[in-house]
């Protein structure tokens, strides 16, 4: 099988790819085709880098001509589209990355499958097209109307119509999946679990918005990279499927974990400002993605954040290079006021 990995020198794509490459399977070959933005990092993937089953092009999914290029030039059997522009919290700054990433990205690779006869198309979404949950609530299932509530989350859910437009009114093979807290490996110190971990790590503070009473439905990447695979193979075409960790909690649980894990006291706990539309409560009913491909969540938190921080302290090269530049500056842009004035 050709297939094509967009995003896939970001965090989620970067295990996938991983994933993929594991198996032995002569007849694979995968061309990881990503902009490399600030979120992007070939780093995340030297140890695949030789393989020969495998090809990196650099270029940006919302550019037509160039995809067009890579399409006439790989003709591949199947896409799965992991682009995007992914953090809320940059969304809430500038939208316009997101719209063209997110949305027009995904136009421009839907019209080339098309065009070039891609059999497959696997679009990954997110648990936020689906809005917030309140305490009480049962959790998401894909029968739950699309309500977004951040840009972010309204670009995602754009994206995602737009899939499964082109799937009724083109008859394309197109199949989305809608995951919840991805947290592991390779993760960009932006998200709260890396975030915390890196911060405690070296004794900053650890900003928690608002209350801290929040609650997300966190899935360690290994499994939502085998719910993909699982989805890429045996998936029906036209449908959604929910992807879960089965395991909700509290940011301010979290956060007292990962400083419980690491040895480092809750006073370096840091209250800020609340992330404006804040949605309150994520949680993912996995009910038709077991039932219908057989597929589980493998890994609990508690095994999953060990894993993650153990991960973490033997990179600290890799996130020393990740945390330069650029990142300094959105630090200071997002949580500068915020912990100074608490
Ligand atoms: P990430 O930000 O780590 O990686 C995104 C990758 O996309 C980067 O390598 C970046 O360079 C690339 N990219 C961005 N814009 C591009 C463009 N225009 N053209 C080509 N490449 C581009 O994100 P992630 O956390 O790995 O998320 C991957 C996907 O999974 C996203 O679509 C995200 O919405 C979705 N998702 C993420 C989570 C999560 O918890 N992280 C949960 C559910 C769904
Ligand atoms: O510094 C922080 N302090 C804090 O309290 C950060 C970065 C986050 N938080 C809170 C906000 C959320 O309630 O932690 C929770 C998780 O925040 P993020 O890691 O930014 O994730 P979230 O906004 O839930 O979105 C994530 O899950 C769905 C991913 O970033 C998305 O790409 C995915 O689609």
């Amino acid at each position: 099988m050709k297939l094509i990995v967009t995003g896939g020198a970001g965090f989620i794509g970067s295990n996938f790819i991983r994933l993929l490459l594991e198996k032995p399977d002569d007849h694979l070959k995968l061309l990881n085709l990503d902009k490399l933005t600030y979120a992007g990092n070939l780093d995340n993937l030297t140890d695949v880098s030789e393989d020969s089953r495998y090809t990196f092009v650099k270029g940006d999914i919302a550019d037509i001509l160039e995809m067009r290029k890579i399409f006439e030039q790989f003709e591949p059997d199947a896409l799965i589209n992991f682009a995007a522009e992914s953090h809320v919290d940059r969304s809430i700054e500038d939208a316009a990355p997101f719209i063209r990433a997110n949305i027009q990205g995904t136009q421009v690779l839907l019209d080339c499958a098309m065009a070039f006869g891609t059999k497959r198309f696997l679009q990954i979404s997110t648990d936020e097209v689906y809005g917030s949950l309140s305490e009480s609530d049962p959790a998401f299932t894909e029968k739950n109307p699309v309500v977004p509530n951040s840009p972010y989350a309204a670009s995602k859910a754009s994206a995602d119509h737009l899939v499964l437009a082109y799937h009724h009114t083109y008859d394309m093979d197109v199949v989305v999946t809608r995951c919840s807290n991805n947290y592991g490996p390779y993760q960009f110190p932006e998200k709260l679990i890396p975030l915390m971990i890196h911060n405690a790590l070296t004794d900053k503070p650890l900003p928690v918005y608002g209350d801290g009473r929040n609650i997300r439905d966190w899935i360690y990447v290994k499994d939502h990279c085998t719910a993909l695979h699982e989805v890429l193979v045996r998936g029906e075409a036209g449908r959604v499927y929910n992807i879960g960790g089965d395991q909700e909690f509290r940011n301010i649980e979290v956060v007292k974990a990962i400083l419980s894990i690491v040895g480092k006291p809750e006073s370096l706990i840091k209250f800020v400002k609340d992330r404006p539309g804040h949605d309150f409560r994520y949680a993912m009913d996995n009910s038709r993605i077991t039932g219908e491909l057989g597929w589980e969540p493998s890994v609990t938190f508690e095994e999953g954040l060990e894993q993650t921080i153990s991960w973490y302290l033997s990179k600290k090269d890799w996130v020393k290079k990740v945390i330069s530049g650029e990142y300094r500056e959105y630090f200071d842009r997002m949580y500068g006021d915020r912990l100074s004035a608490n």
